[in-house]
């Protein structure tokens, strides 16, 4: 595995974190196991519940653990915009998005990271072939299948899995997308970015994973992040429809 990622270049996860104090601590234990090579980059905005202060005890226990406090909650996307940035700016070759609520099992990340040089994004996905959920209710079944298909209707994508938050990223793919005119706040950063690699002209390669439903904490997921979606989505998709292009073909 050492070898693998030596190959590959350096490897910095990017974790976002809200209020996932009961969470960190086990994640960070599990990817230490499952990537030891790896650079961790807690990207905390300023958690009510201390996860910040968590974090910073767990970076001084371990030199591949960093932490960036940012003022207040602003999204999942600008979060990874800033980590993005950071990562960029100290030349690491693959950049890794990850939840820390357990969702995205570190166990699964050597698959995402062996299928990296393949192209210029690799997302793990729920719904290619051997893609799995586990524990989630039906209505939240609904509402991702549902933002999948969607998605793929407005913006002519091939991707299955466009909103899923577990992926790695080269470097050189973050430097062709201009990262600060990102917008997207919530999860629909997820199909921003999809669509912007592949405006890119770069290819996106899905790798089936276990997506296993958070079992501590709660979730930020809200109708403001939905609705945010359902519009943006649909702004892209009308524009481009307009130009008589499908919005994943223009090239930028
Ligand atoms: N820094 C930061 N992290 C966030 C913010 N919102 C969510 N996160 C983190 O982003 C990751 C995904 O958030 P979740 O609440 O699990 O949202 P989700 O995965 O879309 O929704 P569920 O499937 O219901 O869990 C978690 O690690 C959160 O702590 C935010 O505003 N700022
Ligand atoms: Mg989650």
């Amino acid at each position: 595995m050492g070898e693998r990622n030596a190959a590959a270049g350096r490897v910095l996860i990017v974790m976002p974190t809200y209020n996932e104090r009961q969470n960190l601590e086990i994640i960070v234990g599990r990817i230490r196991d499952s990537v030891p090579e790896a650079d961790l980059l807690v990207v905390d905005d300023n958690s009510p519940d201390g996860t910040g202060d968590l974090a910073d005890k767990l970076a001084e226990k371990d030199s591949r653990v960093q932490v960036m406090h940012r003022t207040e909650k602003a999204g999942l996307g600008r979060a990874y915009v800033a980590g993005f940035s950071w990562a960029l700016e100290r030349g690491y070759d693959l950049i890794v998005e990850m939840d820390a609520d357990g969702s995205h099992r570190p166990e699964d990340l050597p698959k995402l990271l062996d299928a990296a040089p393949e192209a210029g994004a690799v997302i793990g996905s729920r719904y290619v072939p051997g893609g799995t959920v586990v524990n989630w209710p039906v209505s939240r079944k609904f509402l991702s299948a549902g933002a999948n298909i969607y998605t793929r209707t407005m913006l002519g994508v091939r991707v299955k899995d466009a909103t899923g938050g577990f992926r790695v990223y080269k470097a050189e793919t973050l430097r062709e997308i201009d990262l600060n005119g990102i917008q997207s706040a919530g999860y629909c950063f997820q199909i921003d970015m999809t669509l912007r690699v592949l405006q890119a002209g770069l290819k996106i390669k899905e790798v089936p994973i276990t997506f296993v439903e958070r079992e501590r904490g709660a979730s930020k997921m809200s109708n403001s992040v939905i609705l945010e979606s359902f519009i943006r989505v649909a702004r892209w998709g009308i524009s481009a429809r307009l130009h008589g292009h499908s919005a994943a073909s223009i090239r930028k």
